[in-house]
């Protein structure tokens, strides 16, 4: 930059407060530098092309932005000393930055993670999205139970910018107008892509009731007030319908209005544009823009054809409860115009086949937007090896079937600027001081750092950044949430939305056991910390009640001066993407314990290799490609495979009282849950119920697993005790996770789907 930044921020500070940078208050520094930095992105190159990519999705997790874009921008060092020279620091200053959380967890992220990618390497393409009000909600704990409070993040100073567009949507019997707004996204060669997120201006956010109550039924007071929780909640789900059909409504014709400002023909539509539609979520913008083509003169086999040719549609679950279907009376109510199109997409795909398993609208007039997706998209993806594999063999079968050409894998990846520059930078120098910085452009050559898994002096360097990210996580939830952690134990980390796949429960039940041990008098060699971090959906009990039974132990294990020698069990407050930043780089061990065949890929996975963290997992997801990377040698594997899950399920053989009966120490671990420890401080309700559950459903298996897990995790803390050995393992995770980089993800969407360039 050519410009003179410590004197521009002294300019900066003495129009807005009439002061020097030096008094300034960590608040105002904070504006001093979104004014900056959001004026110089407006100076950054926009990528342009002659086909462009559209990313709709209903959630862009992209968590706080300013070190990002001043690390994009190639100003971060610079703008870091000038804070210090006048007795600041840049990460007491983000502090005030409030995190935009417009995402539930990892499709969200990945989504966010995707357009850094994008941008960096240069091709044309925006992100499609809603602009909420209050993002995910934040999350307090109270009598060891979880509470939800609105989680603002707007105010008149922030990363929007108004394009001043409008566009119309029409609802069933009123209409609105959707008003664009744009966040610049900066990719790492300073060219920029926007983010394009739609509002409506006559959104009331004074209708919200105590907690994240709110009046459901006036939709233009409400529409983009709240993001939905990914839950099961009926409450609500027209209001969805809505937000979706604003969504893909203003998208497609947003979308219009580029070809034709760009003189292309809608008759070619499918040459200059392409639209990746991030889960079903989106799915009615097939509908929408056939109609809309129609509406420019196309005629229906024309426009869904090029509709067709357009779109391509990614899958993130396989969890058949989780794929979106709408009854025909919400759609009518919502978009009635839409009715006929889908009627008429239904009758072909009926054509093409007579099962019923392919139908678009069923026998009992429900719209199932995956399947409308999978036949009218050029392309159907899955997000990991494993996954693509299961939809292909199972779950989606009878489609790879019908259009075995249209599958295809594209392993999720994490961006490397935000998940190792930003949140890593000691990592990141000592990384450069081995191998030079090839690997920030190119993320392959972190190999270069496999030959240093033998030189002790590099582990010993290695562990000296481990145990500062500790010391600084040790700071960040002692001013955060008032715990003290010992940063000389091993951190063992479980962060991500609650969900009983995810088997956090499992998590819990170890770390029953090992407090049971510690009373009946084991004294391990080596303190661990259980640390989880996870928000239940607001409608979600069992989530919830784990919540519940992890808070009350956590209690229990401090309470007990014996016990909290060797082990103490954490749960972070309001886990999000700033609180991500801290954790992982901290992290010894990253719990990737899902039940086998359930989690499509994960992410927070490769963000804890890439940070050095060795993974306890089963064979699930993209944990399947960290495991062939790293070998057997570098990763603690353990539980039924995906494979004999899928059987199980099928033939309904699974009984959690066969392991009770089989396996007597299971049985007194999970008793525990209503023993007279636990119900002197919990809700016996709560703690009933999840007992219950556990022990007559146990829909995930965790007390099938429970065995091999806790033994698998004894291993990898007998291995912690070996420092060379320990950190060898780490590096050549870090070495390992290359393939991680969202970069390649997006290579192989752009070479395969998108051919952007
Ligand atoms: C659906 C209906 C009503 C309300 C909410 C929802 C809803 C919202 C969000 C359903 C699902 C989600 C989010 C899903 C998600 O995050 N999936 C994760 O996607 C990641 C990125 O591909 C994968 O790594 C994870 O394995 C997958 O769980």
């Amino acid at each position: 930059m050519d410009i003179d930044l410590n004197q521009t921020l002294e300019n900066i500070a003495e129009f807005y407060y009439g002061k020097r940078l030096k008094d300034c208050t960590d608040r105002e520094l904070y504006y001093i530098l979104l004014d900056l930095t959001k004026d110089l992105l407006k100076g950054v190159e926009e990528i342009k092309g002659d086909r462009r990519l559209y990313y709709i999705s209903a959630e862009f997790l992209i968590g706080k932005l300013l070190s990002n874009n001043l690390l994009n921008l190639g100003l971060y060092a610079e703008v870091r000393d000038i804070l210090k020279k006048n007795g600041k620091s840049l990460a007491a200053v983000e502090e005030y930055e409030p995190e935009p959380s417009l995402g539930n967890g990892g499709l969200g992220r990945l989504a966010a993670c995707f357009l850094d990618s994008i941008a960096t390497l240069e091709l044309p393409g925006d992100g499609v999205g809603l602009n909420y009000h209050l993002g995910l909600f934040h999350q307090a704990f109270e009598d060891y139970k979880q509470k939800e409070y609105p989680d603002p993040w707007l105010s008149d100073n922030s990363w929007l910018t108004d394009t001043g567009k409008y566009f119309p949507v029409q609802f069933g019997d009123f209409s609105v107008d959707a008003h664009l707004y744009s966040i610049d996204v900066c990719g790492y060669t300073k060219k920029k892509n926007p983010l394009m997120l739609f509002d409506l201006d006559t959104v009331d956010e004074s209708i919200v009731q105590s907690g994240i109550g709110f009046d459901k039924d006036d939709i233009r007071k409400n529409l983009t007030l709240f993001l939905y929780p990914d839950d099961s909640d009926d409450a609500g789900r027209l209001l969805r319908v809505y937000q979706q059909y604003f969504l893909v409504s203003a998208g497609a014709q947003m979308i219009i209005e580029d070809m034709k400002a760009a003189g292309y023909p809608l008759q070619e539509i499918s040459r200059h544009a392409v639209i990746q539609i991030n889960d079903t979520h989106p799915s009615m913008v097939i509908p929408e823009l056939i109609r809309l083509l129609m509406e420019n003169g196309l005629t229906l086999d024309e426009a869904i054809e090029q509709t067709k040719q357009t779109c391509a549609y990614t899958n993130h679950t396989i969890l058949a409860e989780a794929l979106e279907k709408w009854p025909m009376g919400f759609l009518e109510q919502v978009a009635p115009q839409l009715l006929p199109i889908i009627e008429e997409l239904d009758k072909r795909a009926k054509e093409r086949s007579d099962n019923p398993k392919t139908a678009i609208i069923d026998e009992n007039g429900v719209v199932h937007m995956a399947n409308m997706d999978i036949h009218f998209s050029k392309s159907t993806n899955g997000v990991a090896k494993i996954h693509t594999d299961i939809l292909k063999d199972t779950e989606l079968h009878d489609f790879y079937e019908l259009y075995p050409e249209k599958f295809n894998n594209k392993t999720n990846g994490i961006t490397f600027r935000r998940w190792l520059q930003a949140c890593n930078p000691q990592l990141t120098d000592w990384i450069i001081s081995k191998i030079g910085t090839g690997f920030l452009k190119n993320a392959d050559e972190l190999a270069k750092l496999l030959p240093f898994v033998k030189q002790p002096q590099a582990l010993k360097q290695l562990a000296a950044i481990k145990q500062e990210k500790k010391e600084e996580l040790a700071v960040f939830l002692k001013n955060r949430q008032g715990i003290e952690l010992d940063t000389h134990s091993i951190f063992d980390i479980q962060v991500k939305r609650l969900h009983e796949y995810k088997r956090q429960q499992m998590n819990l039940l170890s770390a029953i056991h090992l407090y049971q041990e510690i009373r009946n008098g084991y004294k391990p060699e080596q303190k661990v910390t259980i640390i989880f971090g996870a928000k239940a959906a607001p409608a979600y009990i069992l989530a919830k009640d784990i919540i519940h039974a992890i808070l009350v132990f956590s209690q229990i294990v401090d309470s007990d001066p014996e016990v909290s020698k060797y082990m103490q069990v954490v749960m972070v407050e309001n886990y999000d993407v700033t609180c991500a930043e801290k954790l992982i780089p901290a992290a010894d061990i990253s719990e990737q314990i899902s039940l086998a065949s359930k989690e499509a890929s994960g992410t927070s996975n490769m963000k804890f290799m890439l940070n050095g963290a060795v993974t306890l997992g089963t064979d699930d997801g993209a944990n399947v490609e960290i495991h062939d990377l790293v070998g057997d040698d570098n990763i603690f594997i353990f539980g039924t495979k995906s494979e004999d899950v899928i059987e199980s399920y099928a033939k309904g053989d699974y009984h959690p009282q066969a392991v009770l009966e089989a396996e007597p120490e299971v049985n007194d671990i999970v008793n525990f849950l209503v023993g007279e420890e636990m119900m002197a401080l919990g809700d016996p309700e709560c703690l009933h119920r999840l007992h219950h559950d556990m022990t007559t459903k146990d829909w995930f298996m965790a007390l099938r697993d429970l065995e091999a897990y806790m033994a698998e995790r004894k291993k990898a803390y007998a291995a912690y005790a070996d420092k060379d050995k320990w950190y060898a393992m780490a590096l050549t995770n870090i070495a390992m996770a290359g393939y991680f980089s969202s970069d390649r993800t997006i290579e192989q969407y752009n070479k395969d789907i998108w051919k952007l360039k």
